[in-house]
């Protein structure tokens, strides 16, 4: 009989189909190596569970402080955009996630103009030698975690909070360290996961 391990996340029994799904990716360009390494793996798992490469738009920021203004300016965009409130906004917005990501932009590309269904916002704090790391996790996750309960939005924590680099590399599946497993494929399974469900539950 296999065994199942005591911790960890366990497989979704929901048949998960992402096709219909608008998913949102804003990563920070602090800790780039071990960022771009979970930006794959969440786009990959994206990927596999069929949203369309057109309907998956990357966005970057600084640093992990930024990610949830950046996040809630996506959000409030997308929703915009969807009830044509702000064509304005739709068309800048639009061109520069285009220019910036090469996420083709809608008009020119069919893709969807939907209201994100859901958000994975992607950084890597490491504590250094200041009290910078406490502050910056404390209120990023409380803010990402705000943002998603006022805006109706799923908002995938993929922050990781690392005690060291060897802790960082790991969890992106890096380095040589045993047991080392890429975070991001987790948050690309739990942005379909949760972007389907907000569908049946709205
Ligand atoms: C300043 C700072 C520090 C010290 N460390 C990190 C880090 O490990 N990971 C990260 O994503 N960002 C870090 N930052 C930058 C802040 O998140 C933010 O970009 C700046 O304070 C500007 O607001």
């Amino acid at each position: 009989m296999a065994s199942e391990s005591l911790k960890g996340l366990s497989s979704s029994t929901a048949a998960l189909d992402g096709a219909a799904l608008r998913i949102g990716i804003v990563h920070t360009r602090w800790n780039k190596v071990v960022v771009d390494a979970l930006v794959a793996g969440a786009v990959g798992k994206l990927r596999e569970k069929g949203v369309k490469q057109e309907n998956i738009v990357v966005q970057e920021v600084p640093g992990s402080f930024e990610l949830p203004y950046a996040c809630s300016r996506m959000i409030a965009a997308s929703q915009q955009q969807a009830s044509n409130a702000a064509p304005d906004l739709m068309t800048a917005s639009a061109s520069l996630l285009s220019m910036e990501t090469d996420t083709p932009a809608p008009a020119q590309s069919g893709a969807s103009t939907a209201p994100f269904d859901a958000v994975i916002a992607v950084g890597v704090l490491i504590k250094g030698s200041t009290m910078h790391f406490e502050y910056i996790c404390d209120a990023t996750s409380h803010a990402l975690m705000k943002l998603q309960m006022d805006a109706g939005v799923p908002v995938i924590f993929g922050v990781l909070t690392c005690l060291s680099d060897e802790q960082a590399l790991q969890r992106a599946g890096l380095g040589d360290s045993e047991g080392k497993h890429n975070h991001g494929e987790d948050w690309g399974l739990a942005a379909v996961e949760m972007g389907t469900k907000s569908r049946l539950w709205a």
